[in-house]
């Protein structure tokens, strides 16, 4: 029997090898990173493993895929369900982009701290929304929902597969092999021709809706590597001459502990497709969708935490509106040193961002009275603090990423109302519960603290959960 954490890893390690026999640029950016975490292993020792061991880094991934309607995204649902990832998180990317980005998305992703350890893959996957009439007219609607429910993502054999292997927890060793080979190839890139004329109505209202429905099947858009050092990594990218977009997306590089998440990615290739013509001729052509991207990953903010980001974004904005000459990484470091506490505890302090805890190893002799607050615990020496890295997404930055990687800006009509999605919606259309990412990140601190508490016979205060 293969474990569902085994099914895990192996699909993600054969879907990086498809994705690099496909874009090979995605295996130069794989090297950088390697490169870049050995040297920053090297030049810092044990901090550098401060978020995550570096056999953990190394093989962390995770990808992107687009699909149509909540019916697909149900079936995506039970394939990674069936490799232990939930639906974590919702984002509305149609609010997010200045663009035409006419998607929501979720992440399917491990939740447990101990699988998250054993293989943290992640899919951010995102649907289309054919029903908002800010991009789709009734007429183009209908002919988008029906093109949608005419065509096959995944085989019926994967899917009673995965519904086997969540089931029961894992899949016989013949099983996993037949339902891994499905799954990646569910994902490639398919040969067979597009329909060119309404591949092309659908990017004029939007890029994104073109990739998703204008074609007949789904395929991975990009696959990420996490690396310890963004702003190196940059460096190295652009010294090979690989076209890299203009910005690290998310927090600046400071001199404070990693926060969230920062992105970056290179530049969506031109790859060679087949395209129907009119006259029923094949040609040809090139479409220029998937790019790579890679991020570096920081600690988990609280609900507090996230609000003061993102006031500090709009700071930024503020800011670069104001003084459009100056350097936005530059507005954005000051603002960071000037509202952002620059150590873990001092984060703890003021619960901006999440820890776990554990006794510490020496701890104050006998006889000393310990404190009952967490923070007095970890400040005088009875436990130990470890940040919680950040698993999730961040908004704007995938906005950021989806629309750098667009052809053109697309089309929206802002004299219709957006119609409504959310997570208790996305939850019902895919008959599975979309999780909260800040009741996760919770949650595992608050054990970690009763854990403790009880090894040392105390009862501790926990910090208050906004
Ligand atoms: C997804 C873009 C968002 C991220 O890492 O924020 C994303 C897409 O292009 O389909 O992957
Ligand atoms: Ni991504």
């Amino acid at each position: 029997m293969i474990s569902q954490w085994r099914l895990r890893a192996a699909f993600a390690a054969r879907l990086s090898e498809m994705y690099g026999r496909e874009v090979p640029a995605y295996n130069t950016l794989v090297d950088v990173s390697r490169e870049v975490n050995e040297d920053t292993l090297r030049a810092q020792g044990a901090d550098a493993e401060r978020l995550g061991s570096i056999g953990r880094v190394t093989a962390e991934r995770h990808g992107a895929i687009r699909v149509g309607t909540p019916d697909e995204l149900r079936q995506v649902a039970l394939i990674f369900g069936a490799l232990g990832m939930r639906p974590v998180g919702f984002y509305d990317l149609r609010e997010a982009a200045a663009s035409a980005v006419p998607v929501v998305s979720t992440a399917f992703r491990p939740v447990d701290a101990d699988e998250l350890a054993r293989n943290p893959f992640r899919v951010f996957t995102s649907l289309l929304t054919p029903a908002d009439p800010r991009f789709f007219d009734a007429d183009l609607r209908s002919r988008l929902e029906t093109f949608l429910a005419g065509r096959e993502l995944f085989p019926p054999e994967l899917l009673a597969l995965a519904e086997r292997a969540e089931a029961e927890r894992g899949l016989p060793d013949d099983q996993a092999e037949r339902f891994l080979h499905l799954a990646v190839q569910a994902f490639e890139l398919s040969a067979e021709p597009i329909d060119r004329a309404w591949y092309q109505e659908l990017e004029t209202v939007s890029a994104v809706a073109a990739d998703i429905g204008g074609v007949r099947s789904t395929h991975i858009n990009h696959l990420t590597p996490r690396v310890l050092d963004i702003d190196e990594l940059y460096r190295r990218m652009t010294d090979r001459g690989i076209e890299m977009i203009d910005t690290i997306q998310g927090p600046p590089g400071w001199k404070g502990p990693d926060l969230l998440l920062r992105q970056t990615s290179f530049r969506a290739l031109a790859e060679p497709r087949a395209l129907r013509l009119a006259d029923g001729s094949v040609t040809r052509g090139a479409l220029r969708v998937r790019f790579g991207e890679v991020e570096a990953r920081g600690i988990a903010l609280t609900p507090a935490g996230r609000a003061l980001y993102d006031r500090l974004l709009t700071l930024v904005d503020d800011e670069a509106v104001r003084r459009p000459a100056a350097d936005r990484t530059e507005v954005a470091r000051a603002l960071w040193a000037a509202h952002v506490p620059a150590t873990e505890r001092e984060l703890a302090a003021q619960e901006l961002a999440y820890f776990t805890y554990r006794a510490a190893p020496e701890r104050p002799r006998n006889g000393t009275q310990p404190p009952t607050t967490i923070g007095e615990l970890e400040a005088r020496g009875w436990v130990v603090a470890e940040p919680v890295v950040y698993e999730d997404f961040l908004p704007r930055s995938a906005a950021g990423i989806f629309q750098s990687n667009l052809s053109g800006a697309g089309s929206r009509d802002t004299g219709q109302v957006g119609a409504a999605y959310d997570s208790d919606w996305l939850s019902g259309a895919i008959d599975r519960e979309v999780l909260d990412p800040f009741a996760l990140y919770a949650h595992q601190q608050s054990l970690s603290i009763t854990r403790v508490g009880r090894e040392l016979g105390l009862d501790i205060t926990h910090p208050a959960q906004h």
